[in-house]
């Protein structure tokens, strides 16, 4: 499955803008056939956007259940003969497709693409009924998991990760056109010796015989620098020029399917040559240690929740730049294919993290205490779950494999993994993993329930991420008791042989409340709780990288451990800084100027 594309040989068509909306309170929306008619009783919704903070309505931002989304839709006439795709790229967790009251496709899986062939459903030249039903319930068969719990107030969704459920069509809805011979995967490699670089790849062609493979590498000059002809092949660039943090150079690669010598296909793959190596407590790209400065980070924003925005988007990579951060992960779900398009050129490295958050019944919204369930059972996290977790895995891979910008997987965060029931559950999700990226390292982010020494899951991992809230959670106010048992700990995980990634710590803090001696929720105790665990990671070797949690002030549901949100951003929900974000710039920028 390829992104849809405008390229000589394929058309596409942005579906975006105002849809018919209609919750489905009473569950009535199949047996009535909804999707059969123009939705009545509609309103109109943004796409994309969550549904949930538009409205003053809090049955609407609570909602759980379907939510109906329907357009018309016009075919150009001169798609006739094409293959006709719908390209949904999140519906935040379930999605059903009706053309025309017929239902075509179904997905799981809220943070990534699916598409829909509508090739035998749709005709050139006449317009048809798009309906869209998004469904937000999780369950312990979901990633992310949740469980609906039986309240005084009716049916409640409850979930464990610390950020609002939000639902919708997040990202852009596509209507493509591609001819019925094409290009339907590439992957590339890359590799370099000196000046020499090497990009290997294997293009997947589907809907016709006798198709030739033609592919030819571009410089950004839009010189060409290699060709080659086959399904698999290599292709050799000299005076390459690398891939690398802060500077993300990007070859073209355009691939054409070939039919009796003419073109019935092309497509533009972006490549960047660069390597990802970890070599004994050492995290290499391009053969040099690479040290992670960052953040954890979401996709959130006032009234538009998780949509994606490109203005929005600028603006936070324009903040990571200023303040000096190399790299992100994307915490909790993959992120927008825009965001990862955009790392690729501004040379930004990324940690990409699947959606499994939340898989531990230790932890509630993202603080400690219990839930009342177990988490790996038979009733809860159980083996479907894990073949759910593993479909997840390998479809993050196939989306975002060809990223220069990527290079670590995270498969989970900070799930229950000081139990047998963890090293189970997780082994062969590092094998699901690797075998479907054998070129970079894969890990997963550890919880402090399961400290040094407790975690059963890390010694699957190449690279050790761990999230700590010393002087936070724990030792509260107190950064010099927070130091040394940080100290130790850390010391006690460097013994693994293995780099280390801090992927979360932080404190949360209201913009503008100031307190001399520094308090916890000032802006002073941020910024001295931010420089107490630099000097722990200054003392470790095997620490290869800092991220603070959180880039800015996100929405969780509601909480009395949260005010107005998760207020751990060194940015606000608007974007605009704290003091932390200052003191962070001084860090990053000098270490960069190193
Ligand atoms: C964590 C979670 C993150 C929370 C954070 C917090 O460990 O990974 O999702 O938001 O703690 O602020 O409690």
């Amino acid at each position: 499955m390829i992104r849809p594309q405008d390229t000589f040989t394929r058309e596409r068509k942005n579906l975006n803008g105002m849809w018919s909306f209609r919750l489905d309170h009473d569950g009535v929306g199949r047996e009535q056939r909804w999707a059969a008619a123009p939705l009545t009783e509609a309103e109109e919704m943004a796409v994309p956007a969550s549904y949930n903070d538009i409205s003053a309505d809090a049955a609407v931002r609570d909602f759980s259940g379907d939510a109906y989304y329907q357009r018309t839709v016009r075919v150009p006439k001169g798609w006739d003969g094409q293959r006709i795709t719908l390209y949904v790229e999140s519906a935040t967790h379930h999605a059903t497709v009706w053309v025309d009251g017929k239902e075509v496709a179904s997905h799981s899986g809220g943070y990534l693409p699916f598409e829909a062939d509508l090739t035998s459903h749709v005709s050139a030249g006449q317009e048809f009924l798009l309906t869209i039903c998004v469904n937000n319930v999780l369950t312990f068969q979901t990633i992310p998991p949740g469980v609906i719990e039986d309240t005084p107030s009716g049916p409640k969704q409850i979930y464990w990760h610390d950020f609002f459920n939000y639902a919708g069509l997040h990202r852009t809805v596509w209507l493509a056109a591609s001819a019925q011979t094409r290009v339907e995967d590439v992957t590339v490699t890359t590799d370099y010796e000196g000046t020499t670089g090497t990009v290997g790849y294997t293009v997947v062609v589907e809907g016709g015989e006798d198709v030739t493979v033609r592919t030819e590498l571009r410089d950004e000059d839009g010189q060409v620098v290699a060709k080659g002809t086959g399904a698999t092949g290599e292709l050799v660039v000299e005076d390459v020029h690398l891939w690398q943090p802060g500077a993300g150079y990007l070859y073209t690669l355009e691939v054409q399917a070939v039919v009796d010598d003419e073109v019935v296909d092309s497509i533009h793959q972006t490549v960047g040559v660069r390597t990802v190596t970890v070599d004994g407590t050492r995290f290499l790209i391009n053969g040099e240690p690479f040290y992670f400065t960052g953040f954890g980070m979401h996709e959130d924003h006032d009234t538009v929740g998780k949509a994606h925005v490109d203005a929005l988007m600028l603006r936070d990579f324009h903040l990571l730049e200023w303040i000096g951060a190399n790299s992100f992960r994307t915490s909790h779900y993959p992120y927008s294919e825009d965001v990862m398009d955009y790392a690729d050129r501004a040379g930004i490295v990324i940690i990409d993290e699947t959606p499994a958050v939340g898989l531990n019944s230790g932890i509630g919204g993202g603080i400690f205490g219990g839930q009342g369930y177990q988490t790996f059972t038979p009733e809860t996290i159980n083996d479907e779950t894990r073949e759910v977790h593993a479909r997840v895995i390998r479809d993050l891979i196939a989306r975002d494999k060809n990223h220069p910008s990527v290079v670590l997987w995270s498969i989970a965060n900070e799930p229950e993994s000081d139990t047998e029931g963890a090293e189970n559950y997780f082994r062969p999700l590092f094998d699901v993993a690797r075998e479907a990226d054998p070129t970079r390292p894969v890990g997963f982010v550890n919880v402090m329930l399961a400290p040094h020494g407790k975690c059963r899951v890390s010694q699957f991992a190449d690279v050790i991420m761990l999230n700590r809230y010393y002087g936070w959670y724990v030792n509260t106010g107190d950064l010099v008791a927070a130091e040394k048992v940080w100290t130790e700990e850390l010391t006690g995980w460097a013994s693994e042989g293995k780099p280390i990634i801090i992927t979360e710590y932080g404190a949360d803090t209201m913009p503008g409340l100031h307190q001399l001696p520094a308090a916890p929720w000032s802006e002073e105790y941020q910024v001295e709780y931010l420089d107490m665990n630099h000097r722990v990671f200054d003392s470790i070797e095997a620490v290869v990288g800092e991220q603070v949690w959180n880039f800015a002030d996100f929405a969780t549901t509601a909480g009395i451990m949260r005010v107005g949100g998760n207020k751990k951003g060194v940015f606000t929900r608007d974007r605009q800084p704290k003091a932390a974000a200052h003191y962070l710039r001084g860090r990053w920028t000098a270490r960069a100027s190193k």
